[in-house]
């Protein structure tokens, strides 16, 4: 037997109590106590794990070969907008992993990696994630290696890498501020030893991308 009481409930017959109480509380006890056994068992995984994670990390900080990278500035008047690191094990071993990250701050706190002995191929990338290549070799220019990093469990190790600046002639930067940028810059071309312009098969005027000033042409 029951009755609707004025409150909305179910009134048992004789006993005083809702079905609110007599049905939906023993359900959301136990809710709310398999909620607490998730939480519990969650913690336990996550101090488990990190009790068993033995990795490192390196830090990497870079510099160009003429001067140190203290602002934004001293990443964008070389053309460097990136800095790509590929992480290999040392001795020829495979590629771990790489990422890209801004010039500047030039400082990055790498990936976990698992104790050991890596080297790091580290190079500057221009704004438009392209590299530095030499026109006629297809190289890098603006490439270094760090070779023998010790990562140890637990620790960060710090190291530093000076990267080469890619040369004026090639740095997509209008570094005399003549509104002329790189091989259109009369200061990159190819001239003989009496001013004149040098010329390909094609007709066009030779630049030299290794030459390292816009203003004096190249000789
Ligand atoms: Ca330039
Ligand atoms: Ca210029």
């Amino acid at each position: 037997m029951s009755r609707r009481t004025d409150k909305g409930g179910m009134e048992m017959g004789g006993m005083g109590m809702t079905d609110e109480t007599s049905f939906r509380g023993p359900v959301r006890r136990r809710t709310r106590g398999l909620a607490v056994l998730a939480l519990c068992v969650s913690l336990l995984v996550a101090v488990f794990v990190a009790g068993c994670d033995d990795s490192g990390r390196y830090r990497l900080a870079w510099s160009f070969s003429d001067g140190p990278v203290v602002d934004a500035a001293d990443c964008s008047s070389r053309g460097v907008g990136l800095v790509q690191i590929t992480v290999f094990r040392s001795g020829g071993g495979e590629q771990i992993g790489s990422q890209r990250v801004r010039c500047f701050p030039p400082e990055r706190l790498s990936m976990k990696l698992d104790p050991g002995t890596y080297d790091l191929q580290v190079e500057g990338i221009r704004f438009d994630g392209r590299s530095f290549l030499d026109p006629d070799t297809g190289g890098h220019l603006v490439m270094t290696w760090v070779r023998g990093v010790e990562v140890r469990s637990g620790e960060t190790t710090d190291t530093q890498v000076q990267l080469f600046r890619p040369a004026k002639c090639l740095d997509g930067v209008d570094n005399d501020q003549d509104g002329l940028i790189d091989d259109m810059d009369p200061g990159c071309w190819k001239r003989d030893d009496k001013g004149d312009i040098q010329f390909d098969d094609q007709g066009r005027h030779m630049a030299d991308p290794t030459h390292d000033d816009e203003q004096e042409p190249v000789r």
